[in-house]
């Protein structure tokens, strides 16, 4: 790796907003540029999404290691770019995305039998902190990683009973998730799993482009989740705040208690910087989803017209 080394990260659905998260940690951690495409922009879209003129590191993450876009992207680079290394990430050693590869990294305790993705989600985001912070040499970053999984477990109660909570007040018809930075996959990935799960219309956004346009559609049937860190807090909770003087209801995630700014907060773990933060904020998003879905009446690992892989024909 040198400097100039640029970190592609390629996915679908869920592991497409994982990519959107790692390659943010990317580059804030390793200083390199770091940028996330879905698969299909790889094949189809190569010449404005594959950087020609540096060495590039191109890591496809792929629960399942079938997805066909996914595997169409790396046999795309394996035949017309022999200047992109890559390294792919999955949960199953076993399955395409491994065989086709020389090198890739599988987190086979991660693999699940659900359609939706939970875990997989944040264990893999998990993994690429960790690579990033060893590739780093950032010891500190390293330290901070380390101490996730005892968190994630003292943490686990409190975001299951506010994910609960806050799936059963009614009266809300839209959401919209709000998360900037490493956030922003997240905040994508949470309303990917509310769709998912209960088919109801939600959105997400960068909180402080949220103003300018999509704020015009909040109204009283409008419910708004802003995910903040220590960094960006005080722009976010402006934003909370705007919200809910035009009838949204509003919650917060953020590391510390910030009182009455928001109609439902959630106080994260602090003594964490907002990067390594990342993956705590998911359960609750993801117990949310999960309790709307049975609060309806549905099975929420099983999504209308979805399945665990989409397969297609290339063409
Ligand atoms: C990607 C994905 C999931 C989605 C569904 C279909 O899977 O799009 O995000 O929830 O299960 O597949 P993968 O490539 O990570 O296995």
């Amino acid at each position: 790796m040198t400097p100039l080394t640029h970190f592609l990260f390629i996915g679908c659905g869920t592991s497409y907003y994982l990519a959107q998260s790692a390659a943010r940690a990317f580059q804030q951690v390793t200083g390199c540029v770091a940028t996330a495409v879905a698969a299909s922009e790889v094949f189809l879209a190569g010449d404005s999404t594959i950087p020609r003129n540096v060495p590039v590191v191109a890591i496809p993450i792929s629960r399942s290691g079938t997805t066909s876009e996914v595997l169409f992207a790396v046999t795309y680079l394996q035949q017309y770019h022999d200047h992109v290394k890559i390294l792919g990430l999955t949960c199953h050693e076993d399955h395409e995305l491994a065989a086709i590869l020389p090198h890739s990294i599988s987190l086979g305790h991660a693999a699940e039998q659900s359609i939706v993705m939970t875990q997989s989600f944040t264990s893999m985001l998990l993994a690429l902190q960790f690579i990033a912070a060893s590739i780093a040499q950032r010891d500190d970053l390293l330290a901070e990683l380390e101490r996730l999984p005892d968190l994630m477990n003292d943490f686990m109660a409190s975001a299951e009973a506010f994910g609960r909570r806050v799936s059963q007040r009614e009266g809300s018809g839209q959401y919209i998730f709000l998360g900037l930075g490493v956030y922003t996959g997240l905040a994508f990935e949470a309303m990917l799993k509310l769709k998912e799960m209960t088919q109801t219309p939600c959105e997400a956004y960068n909180p402080l482009e949220f103003r300018h346009g999509p704020i015009s559609i909040v109204d009283q049937k409008t419910a708004v989740i802003a995910l903040a860190g220590d960094e960006d807090l005080k722009y976010v909770t402006e934003v909370v705040s705007d919200i809910r003087g035009l009838g949204g209801y509003t919650w917060l995630m953020a590391p510390r208690q910030s009182v009455n700014v928001a109609d439902e907060t959630l106080s994260l773990p602090g003594g964490l910087s907002d990067w390594a933060r990342a993956i705590l904020y998911m359960p609750a998003l993801h117990y949310f989803a999960y309790h709307k879905a049975v609060g309806l009446g549905l099975n929420p690992d099983g999504p209308r017209h979805l399945d665990q892989v989409v397969v297609i024909q290339a063409q």
